[in-house]
């Protein structure tokens, strides 16, 4: 009776465990949930291949259980051998016509797939916005040359719209990966710049992660999308340009702080991807370094230690104490210069 018990209870600790670590079906963060046009194309790509793996399972399984039962061995027929059957011309070309139809309904879509999500067709033309991506040991940049702007972390786009990105390393190999809008991208050291395309459904705040094992904080090197209506973008576009780093009366000693320590790695307003992430807006951001709650205690922790955070990562700690860090903070946290995406913010999906 307990064996059995036990039995029963591992399996149903198991069944739940199983449906915990699949994260199934997150919201905006699940490929098989796509809400873009690069995920759409993935995903009925998965759909077509677990068909045909279906299909040869079953058909196969079939035959093989009628086998089993059909020519087993009986009682009082211990001896009997059946007919030996050699070569069987019908049988062969079944058997390879069948694989290579298979075959075909799954190469057919692929290469289409693959020249669909490969197609620049659009890219450079008037209005058509084309983004510079750039990984880092273990943060994210992107600068928006036509427009002049400059951001990490979280990355804006417009829904319903084809933007381009131009992906490029500032150290080793990452990847940009963002499940529920499209496929994944490396980004390369080097003259070496790979490209691909965004194309999101629905406003929403989509969750990325670099995909490709870079360091001790590679499972931190997160980032979001944050895709809002073309209205919407075009006035994060307005506010981006129109920035007023000036600190209010109560930062004013943070903002000095701030530009003799930490501006020389972390511009404000346009800027190349420099040794650490744009702080324009900053206090927009959805999360601190890509991993932590936004809030004062957690930035000043930050800014005193980061490698508590995030190990490895190429801020030096100790730059100020502990209350010049407080002051630095009120100052980073005035640098919220735009609304846009605060609504979808606030739908975000809660980390499981
Ligand atoms: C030597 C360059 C360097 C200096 C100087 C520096 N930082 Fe950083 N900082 C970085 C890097 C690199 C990161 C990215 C860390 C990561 O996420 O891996 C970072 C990340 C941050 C973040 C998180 C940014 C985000 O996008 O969410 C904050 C906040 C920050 N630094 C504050 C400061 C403050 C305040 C100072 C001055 C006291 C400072 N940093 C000085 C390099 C620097
Ligand atoms: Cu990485």
């Amino acid at each position: 009776m307990r064996g059995w018990m036990g039995k029963l209870r591992a399996f149903f600790i198991f069944s739940a465990l199983t449906l915990l670590l699949t994260g199934c079906g997150v919201d905006n963060l699940s490929a098989l949930k796509p809400k873009g046009y690069g995920s759409d194309l993935l995903f009925d790509l998965m759909m077509i291949s677990i068909a045909i793996m279906l299909f040869v399972f079953i058909i196969v399984m079939a035959i093989y259980t009628f086998v089993l039962i059909r020519y087993r061995q009986r009682k009082g027929q211990e001896d009997f051998i059946p007919k030996q059957t050699e070569g069987n011309k019908a049988l062969e070309v079944i058997w390879t016509v069948i694989p290579i139809i298979l075959l075909l309904v799954l190469a057919v879509p692929t290469v289409q797939a693959t020249f669909d999500l490969a197609d620049e067709s659009t890219k450079g033309d008037e209005g058509v916005t084309t983004i510079e991506v750039t990984g880092n040991q273990y943060w994210w940049h992107f600068g928006y040359p036509d427009d002049e702007i400059s951001t990490s972390q979280d990355l804006y786009i417009p829904t319903g719209e084809r933007v381009y990105l131009d992906m490029k390393s500032s150290d080793v190999i990452h990847s940009f990966w963002v499940p529920s809008i499209a496929g994944k991208m490396d980004t390369n050291p080097g003259d070496n710049d790979n490209t691909m395309y965004l194309e999101a459904y629905e406003e929403g705040v989509y969750w990325g992660h670099c995909a490709e094992l870079c360091g001790p904080s590679h499972s931190l090197m997160d980032f979001r999308v944050i895709a809002v209506s073309p209205e919407e973008y075009d006035q994060w576009k307005e506010d981006m340009q129109n920035v007023d780093p000036e600190a209010t009366a109560e930062a004013q000693e943070g903002q000095d702080l701030y530009e003799n320590n930490c501006m020389g790695c972390h511009a404000i307003g346009d800027g190349a991807a420099g040794q650490g992430p744009n702080m324009t807006n900053f206090a927009n951001r959805t999360k601190i370094a890509g991993v932590i709650e936004p809030s004062k205690e957690n930035l000043v922790d930050w800014i005193v230690n980061p490698e508590q955070f995030k190990p490895g990562n190429q801020m030096p700690a100790n730059l100020v104490s502990e209350d010049e860090a407080s002051q630095i903070a009120d100052y980073l946290m005035e640098l919220d210069h735009s609304d846009v995406g605060a609504s979808a913010s606030e739908a975000e999906v809660e980390e499981e």
